[in-house]
C-alpha cells in the first residue's frame, strides 16, 4: 500500500527490477517444442545470496556480515542488519496454533464487509465468500454492460499491479476471456467501478442480488475466492487517491490482533505502544509477485509496519530509498515477521517469489491442528497470506 509503480521503461535498468527478473517465478505452461527449450535453457534460480534468518537463528551465527541478533531483551530472537537501520526479522514469532488462527481469520472474517477487496470496486460487497465457495455456490453478479468486453472484470487497481501476475495469462473469472495486460479499466476510478463500489448493487449472505444492475454473469465463488488478492481492515484506504478515506464504513481493528502487533511492534519501538489502525491482507498464489514498491502513506514513520507471513516460503527484497539501491534477498516462511521502521519505511521492497512446490515452501506441520481446519490447510498449502498492520495517525 502507498504503492509507487516505476516509469515505464527505467523499471527494466534499476537495481531492484533486476533483482525481481533475477528471483521470479517463470511460468511455462506450453508444450511447443519451442517453450520446452526455452524452459530447458533457463537455469534454475540462484538462491544462494538469499539470506535464511531461521537458518542463522538456528546455527546460532551467521557468515553474512552486518547481522546482530538480539535474544535477550525481548520474547523473541530478534535480527537487525546494519545496512538496513530501522529494520527487524523475527523468524518464527508465531506457533503453529496461532498461525491456523490468523490464517482461518484472514480468509473468512477479513474480507467481509464493510472490509474491501480486490472484488469490492467491481462486485459490490460479498458476504460469506469462504464459506459459500466452500459450498460450490455459484451465484449471479452484477456487472455493468460496459465489463462484458473481452477484458476480464477484475479490477486493475494501482495495488493489484503491484501484485502483479508474472504470467500474462490468467483465467477469468468468468471463464470466458483472459486478462490482458492492456485491460483499459485500470483504475478504481473507471465509470464501471465507481458504480459498483459505490454499493448500489451487492449479493446478500443468500446470494441474492439488489440494486442497480445492467447485465449479469454466473460465476462460481470458488472463482472468486481463488482470485481474492486483497482485503483492508481498519481504516479503509482509497487506491485512487492513495490515502486512507476516512468517510468509508469501517469496522475497527479485531483486538486480539492490535495487541499481537503492539507486542510484536516492541523492538522498533521499546518506548512507546503501537496503535494498529489498519492492515492489508494480501493473498497470493503461485504467479502472483509483489512489485518493488514504497509504504508511504501513514504520517509517522517511527511507527513500524507490522507485517506477518502465513503459508508457502517467499522471497522478500529490502532495498533502500530509490530503486537504483540493489535490494537486499531474504526467505520469508510461515510464522516470521518483518518490521519496517525509521529509514526502512522509506525503503523499497516487494515480493518477487512465492515457492507453491512442497519440495520448496517450507511449510509447518498444520495436520496436527484441528481436523476442522482441513479446508484451510489446502488452501495454505498452495498460497500465501501477508498481514501488514499499520499505525495511520
Ligand atoms: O507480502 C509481504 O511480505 C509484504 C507486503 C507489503 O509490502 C505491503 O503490503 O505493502
Amino acid at each position: 500500500m502507498g504503492y509507487l509503480d516505476a516509469q515505464e521503461g527505467d523499471a527494466e535498468r534499476t537495481a531492484f527490477r533486476r533483482a525481481e527478473k533475477r528471483y521470479k517465478f517463470y511460468k511455462h505452461s506450453s508444450t511447443s517444442a519451442r517453450s520446452i527449450k526455452h524452459r530447458e535453457s533457463v537455469p534454475p534460480t540462484d538462491l544462494s545470496d538469499v539470506i535464511d534468518f531461521r537458518k542463522i537463528r538456528h546455527l546460532g551465527f551467521s557468515t553474512e556480515s552486518g547481522i546482530k541478533m538480539d535474544d535477550k531483551n525481548f520474547q523473541w530472537p530478534v535480527f537487525t542488519m546494519e545496512q538496513h537501520p530501522g529494520f527487524y526479522f523475527i523468524p518464527e514469532a508465531l506457533g503453529i496454533e496461532e498461525q491456523m488462527h490468523w490464517i482461518k481469520e484472514s480468509l473468512t472474517t477479513f474480507p467481509q464487509p464493510p472490509n474491501r477487496t480486490n472484488h469490492t470496486a467491481v462486485y459490490g460487497p460479498i458476504f460469506d465468500l469462504w464459506n459459500r465457495a466452500q459450498k460450490g455456490e455459484s451465484t449471479v453478479l452484477p456487472m455493468k454492460k460496459k465489463e462484458t468486453h473481452k477484458h476480464c472484470p477484475i479490477p486493475r487497481t494501482p495495488f493489484l499491479d503491484h501484485l502483479s501476475p508474472i504470467s500474462t495469462e490468467i483465467d477469468c473469472a468468468n471463464g470466458l476471456s483472459d486478462l490482458s495486460e492492456t485491460t483499459s479499466d485500470n483504475t478504481p476510478d473507471n465509470e464501471s467501478n465507481k458504480n459498483s463500489a459505490d454499493g448500489k448493487s451487492y449479493i446478500d449472505a443468500n446470494g441474492a442480488i439488489s440494486g442497480e444492475q445492467q447485465h449479469s454473469t454466473s460465476i462460481p465463488l470458488s472463482v472468486l475466492l481463488r482470485k481474492l488478492r486483497w482485503a483492508t481492515l481498519g481504516l479503509q484506504f482509497d487506491w485512487s487517491k492513495r490515502a486512507y478515506d476516512l468517510s468509508l464504513p469501517y469496522n475497527k481493528m479485531p483486538q486480539k490482533l492490535c495487541d499481537l502487533a503492539s507486542k510484536l511492534a516492541e523492538p522498533a519501538m521499546p518506548d512507546s505502544e503501537f496503535h494498529a489502525e489498519a492492515a492489508i491482507v494480501n493473498y497470493f498464489g503461485q504467479d502472483d509477485m509483489l512489485g518493488g514498491h514504497l509504504d508511504d502513506m501513514e504520517k509517522d514513520w517511527s511507527k513500524p509496519i507490522v507485517s506477518i507471513s502465513f503459508g508457502c516460503k517467499a522471497i522478500f527484497l529490502l532495498g533502500g530509498p530509490t530503486r537504483e539501491h540493489k535490494p537486499t534477498a531474504m526467505f520469508l516462511r510461515s510464522g516470521d515477521v518483518v518490521l519496517m521502521a525509521g529509514p526502512a519505511r522509506g525503503c523499497f521492497h516487494g515480493v518477487p517469489r512465492i515457492f507453491v512446490d512442497p519440495k520448496q515452501a517450507d511449510l509447518p506441520d498444520f495436520s496436527t491442528c484441528d481436523p476442522s481446519c482441513k479446508t484451510f490447510i489446502d488452501y495454505i498449502n498452495r498460497s500465501r497470506i501477508n498481514l501488514n498492520i499499520r499505525q495511520v495517525f
